[in-house]
C-alpha cells in the first residue's frame, strides 16, 4: 500500500477507536494497539509531510501560545435559560407553553450539565472554530484549546456547513486530578468542575489545556431545518450520529407529570455520576413551535432549567468548637460526621455567633440539617429535636479564649464576641494567614495549613521571619511532607512578594477596619507608608472614604513602638513601602464610567473594578445615561437591559480585556 493509502487507512481506524473510547465509552482494541497505530501513523506524517491534514487524529494539540483570545461573533445569539426551583414553577412553565401555542408538542428533557456553553463549527467536514459563549452574542475562539477534546471529532461526514452547541466540562475525577497538580505547584485550587473548565479553557497555551481532560456533551444543532430534521430528539441523534458526545440520560417525556417525575429520579441519581450536573433542561421537542412559542431578550421560552434545590442532609454534631480570627473575633464551628453536601464532603459549619446559636437552641449531640447552597460555606439549617437526646443541655458560650485563656468580650449590641489579648496565638496565626492571602501580599504555595505548622514550629510567629524563611532553608528542605521544589518555589514566592504594590502591603497588616479598597485609597494619598507614622487624624479623615473610626484605627496602629519597629525591619529586608499607580496604568480610563454586571470569567468583581479605577475610571451601581461603558459578563442582567435601552455601550468580558489592553 501507499504511504498516502497507509496514512489515510491509519486516519480512519484511529477515528474509528478515538471515538470508541472517548464517545461512546466502548473501546474495542487495547491501549497499546491504539498507541502502536498513532505511533506509526505520526512517523508516516513526519516522513510524508506533504501529506500533513489540520484533522489528522495526530494533531490535538496545538502549536504556538495564544498572546490573547480573539474574539468571535456568533451567527445566532447563544441564550441562557429561565429558571424553575420547584415543581410549581415547572406547571407554570407548562401553562405559558401551552398559553403560546394551541399546537400538540412533547418535552425533552436533558441533564443540565455544570460547565461551561461552546459552540462548535464545522465546513467541508473538518472542524474549523470553536468559541465561548462570551456574553451571548461575542465570544471568545478558543479553538486551539478545544482541538484538545477528544471526544469532538476533528472531521465528520456531513459535508454541508454545520454549527452545535454544548456544554464543556470536566469530569469530578479530572476535576480532582486538576487541583493535586495546581496544589503541588502552589497555586489556588479550583472551587469546582465548572470553574476549573472554564480556568482550563481559557488557557492560552494548549499543553496546560490539553492535560486538563476537558469533555464535551453537545445539546443544540443549530440550522437543523438545512438537515431537514424537525424535532430536537432527531437533532440530537444526527449529531449522535456525526460521532459527537450526546449524553446519554437525555429523554422524551409526553407530559410535564413525566418530566416532573424524570427530574425527581435525576436528583437521586445525581451523585452517581462522573460529573457534576446542577440541574435538569426541559425543552419543547417540536423545534417548528419555537418561534410562535417565542423568546426573551435572554432565553427562549421553549426551554427551562430546573435547578435542584440546595441539598440538605441531616448529621450529629460531634462537638462545637471555636475560631479565633486575626481580629480577635471568636466563631463557634459545629464539627459532626463527615457528610457528603452537594457533591463534596463536609465535615464543619459555622454556627456564625451566640445569638444564632441560641436562636436555633443547637446543643452538643444535637441531630442538625446541613445546607450547602451553590459554592458558599455550609450552614446549620435546623435541629431536628425529634432525635434530641433527652439528657441534652442548653449550649453555654464559652467565656474565655480557646487559645490563650484570657477573657473574652462581647461589645453592647454586638452579636460577636472578641479576644483583646493583643498576644493571643490564635490572632498572631490568622494575623500572618492574612498577610500571606491572595488580595494582600499574595504569596503562593504559604497557604493556612503551612502558616500553622510554621507557626508550631516557631519557624514563622512574625511577619518578619516570613522574610527571613530563606534563611532556615536547609531545616525546610527535610521537613516532613515538604520537598526541594515545593520549598523553593515558596521561597522564590516570599521574595517576588517584596516588590508588592505599598497598599497589599497595608491591607496585609490586619489593622482593623482598614480592608483591601480602604488600603488603596489611603496609599493613593499618603504614597508611602512611612508617611503613615505621623500622620494626623484630620489628614485622614480629609481623605474621601476615610472616617472616624479608621482613622482612629491607623492611628493607633502606627503610633505602636511594635508596629513602627515591624515596619522598619520589614523596610531594611527589601519590602517595597511605596505605592505606585503602575506606569501602565497613564489613567486612560480618566472619568469614564463603567457599570459591572453578570458574571466575569476572568476577575472577581472587585479586581475589574480595581483595575478600571486604577486607570483613572469610575465604577457605579446603576446604569444611567450618564454611564460609559457596561461590562457584560455571562448570566448578564436587567442592567444589560437598561444598557441597551440607553444606547449605552456594551462590552463583552473579551473586549472589556481588549480595552485594558490597550
Ligand atoms: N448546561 C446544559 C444545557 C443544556 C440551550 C439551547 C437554547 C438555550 C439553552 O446542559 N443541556 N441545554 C441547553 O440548551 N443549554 C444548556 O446550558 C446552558 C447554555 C447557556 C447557559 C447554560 O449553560
Amino acid at each position: 500500500m501507499d504511504p498516502k493509502e497507509r496514512i489515510e487507512k491509519l486516519r480512519k481506524t484511529l477515528r474509528k477507536w478515538g471515538h470508541e473510547y472517548y464517545v461512546l465509552d466502548q473501546p474495542t482494541v487495547s491501549d497499546q494497539e491504539y498507541d502502536q497505530l498513532m505511533q506509526e501513523l505520526i512517523n508516516l506524517e513526519e516522513k510524508y509531510p506533504e501529506y500533513q491534514s489540520a484533522s489528522s487524529p495526530t494533531v490535538r494539540i496545538g502549536g504556538e501560545v495564544l498572546d490573547k483570545f480573539e474574539k468571535v461573533e456568533h451567527d445566532h445569539p447563544m441564550m441562557s435559560l429561565s429558571n424553575a426551583f420547584n415543581h410549581k414553577d415547572l406547571r407554570l412553565f407548562d401553562e405559558r407553553v401551552k398559553k403560546n401555542t394551541d399546537k400538540e408538542f412533547h418535552y425533552f428533557v436533558e441533564l443540565k450539565i455544570d460547565g461551561l456553553a461552546g459552540s462548535l463549527k464545522y465546513q467541508e467536514g473538518e472542524f474549523i472554530q470553536a468559541a465561548t459563549r462570551g456574553n451571548g452574542t461575542i465570544g471568545e475562539n478558543v479553538t486551539q484549546n478545544v482541538r484538545t477534546i477528544y471526544s469532538i471529532p476533528l472531521q465528520i461526514k456531513e459535508t454541508r456547513p454545520l454549527e452545535v452547541r454544548g456544554e464543556i466540562f470536566m469530569s469530578k475525577d479530572a476535576f480532582i486530578k486538576a487541583n493535586i497538580e495546581r496544589e503541588d505547584q502552589g497555586n489556588e485550587l479550583f472551587k469546582n468542575p465548572r470553574n476549573a473548565a472554564a480556568g482550563s479553557l481559557r488557557q492560552l497555551d494548549s499543553k496546560i489545556a490539553a492535560k486538563r481532560q476537558l469533555d464535551m456533551f453537545v445539546y443544540s444543532l443549530m440550522t437543523p431545518e438545512v438537515f431537514d430534521i424537525h424535532t430536537h430528539e432527531e437533532a440530537l441523534s444526527f449529531v449522535k450520529d456525526l460521532g459527537f458526545k450526546v449524553n446519554p440520560l437525555s429523554k422524551r417525556c409526553d407530559t410535564i407529570d413525566e418530566v416532573i417525575a424524570l427530574v425527581e429520579e435525576y436528583t437521586t441519581k445525581r451523585n452517581t455520576l462522573s460529573y457534576e450536573i446542577d440541574g435538569v433542561v426541559v425543552k419543547v421537542n417540536e423545534l417548528s413551535l419555537y418561534e410562535e412559542i417565542g423568546y426573551t431578550a435572554k432565553s427562549p421560552k421553549w426551554a427551562i432549567a430546573y435547578k435542584f434545590p440546595a441539598e440538605e442532609v441531616i448529621t450529629k454534631v460531634q462537638d462545637i468548637t471555636f475560631q479565633v480570627g486575626r481580629t480577635g473575633q471568636i466563631t463557634p464551628v459545629a464539627t459532626f460526621d463527615t457528610v457528603l453536601v452537594q457533591g463534596s464532603s463536609v465535615s464543619r459549619a459555622t454556627l456564625h455567633n451566640e445569638d444564632y446559636i441560641r436562636q436555633k437552641d443547637i446543643r452538643y449531640g444535637d441531630y442538625v440539617k446541613i445546607k450547602k447552597a451553590g459554592d458558599i460555606i455550609p450552614e446549620v439549617v435546623s435541629v431536628v429535636v425529634e432525635q434530641r437526646p433527652s439528657d441534652s443541655v442548653p449550649f453555654d458560650m464559652i467565656s474565655h479564649c480557646p487559645v490563650c485563656e484570657e477573657p473574652i468580650v462581647k461589645k453592647a449590641g454586638e452579636a460577636d464576641h472578641f479576644c483583646v489579648n493583643p498576644d493571643c496565638p490564635a490572632k498572631k496565626m490568622e494575623g500572618l494567614v492574612h498577610f500571606v492571602s491572595r488580595k494582600a501580599m499574595n504569596i503562593e504555595g504559604l497557604g493556612e495549613r503551612i502558616i500553622e505548622q510554621f507557626y508550631n514550629d516557631q519557624l514563622i510567629t512574625t511577619i518578619v521571619d516570613i522574610y527571613t524563611l530563606k534563611d532556615k532553608r536547609e531545616i525546610l528542605i527535610t521537613k516532613e511532607g515538604f520537598g526541594v521544589k515545593s520549598i523553593d518555589k515558596m521561597l522564590e514566592n516570599i521574595e517576588k512578594s517584596k516588590s508588592n504594590n505599598a497598599h497589599q502591603l497595608l491591607f496585609g497588616l490586619g489593622i482593623r477596619h482598614v480592608g483591601e479598597k480602604v488600603s488603596k485609597v489611603i496609599m493613593s494619598y499618603a504614597k508611602n507608608v512611612f508617611e503613615l507614622f505621623d500622620i494626623t487624624k484630620s489628614d485622614l479623615i480629609e481623605i474621601d472614604e476615610i472616617g472616624e473610626v479608621i482613622a482612629e484605627s491607623v492611628i493607633s496602629y502606627f503610633q505602636n513602638e511594635e508596629n513602627r519597629k515591624q515596619l522598619e525591619m520589614l523596610k531594611d529586608l527589601g519590602i517595597n513601602m511605596t505605592y505606585e499607580i503602575k506606569k501602565s496604568d497613564k489613567l486612560d480610563l480618566q472619568d469614564k464610567t463603567f457599570v459591572l454586571t453578570g458574571k466575569l470569567e476572568q476577575f472577581t468583581r472587585n479586581e475589574a473594578k480595581d483595575m478600571i479605577e486604577l486607570r483613572g475610571g469610575k465604577v457605579t451601581g446603576s446604569v444611567s445615561n450618564k454611564t460609559d461603558y457596561v461590562v457584560a459578563g455571562s448570566d448578564a442582567g436587567s442592567k444589560l437591559d437598561k444598557a441597551n435601552d440607553l444606547g449605552v455601550k456594551v462590552l463583552s468580558e473579551s473586549e472589556f480585556l481588549d480595552l485594558l489592553d490597550r
